[in-house]
This record gives structure tokens, C-alpha cells and sequence, in this order.
């Protein structure tokens, strides 16, 4: 259950997540509430207008402690973090960020007696010798990104601060997720977010995947919930503190252009992998979340036609 009378910071929330799960929290628990925190503006009117917003980098714990005192939190979600792919082309940086980041929000949380932390993690924690099919919750984690390193050992880190310091940090593995509203930046699975932008604007689209690479992948809505659902779960239902494995849907390239078919029938697709291509090719196919669905009820709404046909209406609606 939400307490409407929590504060609560979003850090990251200009981001493709941030963005829409600050406008899903300012409902919940009121406007003026709910901080909006990034290092850049948000480009949307109605999260610019909806509540207050502070620019924060998450590397200056100065100041951050300055707005854990102005606000006195009861929650924060911790959502900056540098992707898969751009990771790759900063790995130092994309290390400072991802755990820099998130020590300077643990610690906050523990100095600023803040009740409850979210931070996500990712399919990256997975990699070339983990299973690949239905990837189990507990199993060989060889990542060999920088960002699926940082997550393996930001999950670590949380449970770590669950245990040692009893801090309420919750966490889910993100497959790639997929939403109209904003764009992601810099992952590996941010095809299937530009492939339907494509769709509608020339019929066509060039993939950075090869046509058989099937990834695990959520609709945002489902997202959304399933984070919100976890936030309000009572604390002794979750029982997973390092991070719970979480699926909706998994497709190829070639799928999701067959399913953008059923409503543009020209629409065509061409091949032309490149690095990101590796490193779909060490991520699971698809995800088993049964401690996700037996500890907290999860169950996605959204199938690959299901999110295509809202997408496109979506876009459409907003090119107009
Ligand atoms: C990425 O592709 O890097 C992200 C992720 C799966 O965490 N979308």
C-alpha cells in the first residue's frame, strides 16, 4: 500500500524509465511529493509541470545530502545509470557512474533514515555461461559488459546493505523495456523502441540485431507496475534483496517486425549487426520470474501484438 504522505526522490527521472515512473508516482502520492532529480531538464511539459524537479548529479554526495535535508525522503528510486552499449565505449566512466551512484544513494538512504530505496538492475547480470533459456533466478552470472558488471555488483552491494545495515532496498532485472513516451539511451535492446518510431515515419527499418536474436523485453506499463507493485509489497513478501528476475515477453527482430506488419503491411526490415550484436548474444533468450510471481503476484498484461497495437495508436496519436 502507498502512504501518500511519503516523499520521494527520483534520481534519473529525465531518463526513458525516470520520466514515466515519476508521472506514475506524482499520481499516487501527490505532485509536490514526488522530486524529479536529474543531471539533465525534463523535456516534457507535463513532468516540468507536475511537481518540483532539482538538478543533482548522483556523484556529488554534498549536495545531494543537501536535498535529502531540504525534502527528508521516505523513498528513493535510484534510476541513472549508463546502459549496455554506451558502457562499452566509456568503461571507467560507466563504472563511476553505475557504482559510485549507487553507494552515494545507500548511504544517503542510511544517514537520512530513508525508509525504502528501489534500484534497478538488469538481464546484463546474466552472461555467455548462464543458461539462455528461461534463465532461473539463481545461476552462473559471468557478465562481460561494464554494465552488467556494475549491476552484478550493485546487487551484491544491496543485499549487502539489507543485511548488514537492514536497509529496505528492492530491485528488479529489467529485460529491455519499451514505451512511447521517451526514448531510451545508449542500451542494446533500443531497437525495438526505435523500430516502431521507423515504422511510422518510412516504412522501414535498418537493425542493429541479426534477424534471430531473441531478447527478453517489457512493455513500460508492465514495468511500471511491477516496480510500483514491489515498492508497496510488505517488506517480509520480498524475499529476493538482491535483485528478482522479471519477464513479460521475448521476441526476435523478425518477430516484432511481423507483428508491425499486421498494421503496416509495407513496412520492411533490413540487417546490419554491429557491437551490440555480441552482446545480445550473451544476454538470456527469456527469463523465468517464478520467486516474482509466487512472493509478490507478478503477471505481465502486455504480449508482443498486444504492445504493438498500443504503440503505434500512441505514436500515431502523438504525431498528429
Ligand atoms: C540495455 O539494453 O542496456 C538495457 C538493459 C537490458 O538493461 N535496456
Amino acid at each position: 500500500m502507498a502512504n501518500t504522505t511519503d516523499t520521494v526522490l527520483v534520481i534519473g527521472s529525465s531518463g526513458q524509465l525516470g520520466s514515466e515512473l515519476t508521472m506514475e508516482l506524482r499520481n499516487m502520492y501527490g505532485g509536490s511529493n514526488v522530486v524529479a532529480a536529474d543531471i539533465a531538464a525534463p523535456k516534457h511539459a507535463d513532468l516540468r509541470d507536475s511537481g518540483p524537479f532539482e538538478k543533482i548529479d548522483v556523484l556529488d554526495p554534498k549536495a545531494m545530502g543537501e536535498l535529502a535535508a531540504k525534502y527528508k525522503f521516505k523513498q528513493i528510486y535510484h534510476l541513472a545509470a549508463v546502459l549496455s552499449a554506451t558502457g562499452e565505449k566509456n568503461p571507467k566512466f560507466a563504472w563511476k557512474l553505475n557504482m559510485d551512484g549507487l553507494f552515494n544513494v545507500l548511504d544517503l538512504a542510511l544517514e537520512h533514515k530513508v525508509e525504502k530505496v528501489y534500484w534497478p538492475s538488469s538481464i546484463a547480470v546474466f552472461g555467455p555461461n548462464t543458461p539462455r533459456q528461461n534463465t532461473p533466478q539463481h545461476t552462473i552470472m559471468d557478465p562481460n559488459t561494464v554494465y552488467g558488471i556494475s549491476k552484478q555488483a550493485g546487487e551484491r552491494w544491496c543485499e549487502y546493505y539489507f543485511e548488514k545495515y537492514g536497509l529496505d532496498v528492492r530491485s528488479l532485472r529489467y529485460p529491455g523495456l519499451i514505451g512511447y513516451k521517451a526514448l531510451p539511451g545508449g542500451g542494446t535492446t533500443d531497437y525495438a523502441v526505435d523500430i516502431y518510431h521507423q515504422a511510422l515515419e518510412s516504412a522501414s527499418y535498418e537493425c542493429f540485431l541479426s534477424e534471430n536474436t531473441y531478447l527478453p523485453m517489457m512493455y513500460m506499463p508492465d514495468a511500471l507496475k511491477a516496480t510500483l507493485d514491489l515498492m508497496h509489497a510488505p517488506a517480509e513478501q520480498v524475499k529476493v534483496r538482491s535483485s528478482y528476475n522479471l519477464s513479460a515477453m521475448s521476441f526476435s527482430p523478425k518477430e516484432i517486425a511481423a507483428s508491425i506488419q499486421k498494421h503496416i503491411p509495407e513496412f520492411e526490415i533490413s540487417y546490419k549487426p554491429d557491437s551490440r550484436q555480441q552482446i545480445a548474444d550473451s544476454w538470456p533468450q527469456s527469463i523465468d520470474d517464478s520467486a516474482a510471481q509466487q512472493d509478490w503476484n507478478w503477471k505481465p498484461a502486455y504480449d508482443l501484438d498486444a504492445m504493438t497495437a498500443d504503440m503505434l495508436l500512441n505514436l500515431k496519436k502523438m504525431k498528429q
